[in-house]
């Protein structure tokens, strides 16, 4: 009798381990477990055991029929993981819905800002963001000595070599070899080394723009940056010009926007000024066309500059120019 519940034991073993779905396990279950099943006939079995060994195969009798009962529930458990259904595979859980990236508000600002001078007639020019100084510097007029070649404005790669903090160089580059006329917005990422706060960061992004054709005054350069204040900012956004100074253009003006929030009466983000100062422009200097070769006595233009990131803030009332680039994506889903 002992020896029986040992070989059922170990048959039980077996079989419990060999189910490998809930309907073997059942078949199983019945065999071993069932009314009409194989401890039951030992259990039929029991009464015909001497009286003397009675507590002890009882008492292995009960501790086999618990095996078995243990086996199968653990069994019954792990076949009926959602896991096990599929070999491993667990379908029943929430998919991992793939992220679905979106732009980025810095480039669709940038988008609109070139539609807007497609329709004036512009074509985008693109160049490179190492520069060496004779880009630089050298070709935009200047000096040798001049401050914002030290070391402590610009970054360099080396003595001659430095990344471009405006895109200007771009334009020197097409004018190089472009006979005008030459209409060319230049968009992309400029270098400064500017200590990084609310609305300053070491890398930005310009726009910059470029006309040069023969009779093109400041006026063209006045009518162009008004289209710009109202496409962007709506029909009663005007242009306002204030005397600036820029080594590349003579006369040179910083332009402004009169404040969308206020709507020039003053408020907290023009700081109370009712305007809002978006970049620079001028008349191209004759040292940059002659630099270029183009001629100065028969060709004029006019150039503009301003940060993107600064039209962006404006539009969305983004308060600190590092969520640009903090990549976080609570900042990005919301645009
Ligand atoms: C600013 C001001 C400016 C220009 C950029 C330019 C380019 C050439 C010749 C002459 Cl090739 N001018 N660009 C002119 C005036 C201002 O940028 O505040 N940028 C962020």
């Amino acid at each position: 009798m002992l020896d029986q519940l040992k070989q059922l034991e170990s048959e039980g073993r077996e079989a419990f381990s060999q189910a490998t779905d809930t309907e073997a396990l059942e078949a199983v279950r019945v065999a071993f477990l069932g009314r009409n099943g194989r401890l039951r006939a030992l259990q039929e079995g029991l009464k015909a055991v001497p009286k003397e060994d009675k507590p002890a195969v009882g008492k292995e009798f009960n501790r086999v029929k618990q095996v078995l009962e243990r086996l199968y529930e653990e069994r019954e458990a792990s076949l009926s993981a959602p896991a096990a259904k599929t070999g491993g595979l667990d379908v029943t859980l929430p998919g991992r819905a793939p992220r679905l990236g979106k732009q980025h508000p810095l480039m669709s600002t940038l988008d609109d800002l070139l539609y807007i001078f497609l329709g004036l007639g512009f074509t985008v020019a693109e160049g490179p963001e190492v520069e060496n100084y004779y880009y630089g510097f050298q070709a935009l007029n200047y000096p040798e000595y001049h401050p914002a070649m030290d070391a402590q404005m610009t970054f360099y790669v080396d003595a001659g070599t430095l990344l471009r903090s405006q895109t200007s160089t771009v334009q020197i580059r097409v004018m190089e070899n472009t006979k005008p006329p030459v209409r060319i917005v230049v968009p992309g990422r400029c270098y400064r080394r500017d200590t990084v706060d609310a609305t300053h960061s070491h890398t930005f992004h310009q726009l910059e723009g470029l006309l040069v054709d023969e009779g093109i005054t400041f006026a063209d350069l006045r009518g162009t940056l008004e289209v710009l204040a109202r496409e962007l900012f709506g029909p009663d956004c005007h242009m306002r010009f204030r005397p600036d100074f820029f080594p590349f253009t003579e006369p040179s003006a910083e332009f402004a926007f009169s404040c969308v929030f206020c709507e020039g009466r003053g408020c907290r983000i023009c700081s109370g000024s009712g305007w809002l100062e978006i970049g620079g422009c001028g008349m191209v200097d004759p040292n940059v066309l002659e630099g270029v070769g183009i001629d100065s006595e028969r060709y004029t233009g006019w150039a503009f500059g301003f940060g993107i990131e600064r039209v962006a803030m404006l539009r969305h009332g983004i308060d600190d120019i590092r969520l640009f680039f903090s990549g976080d994506m609570r900042f990005l889903e919301q645009f």
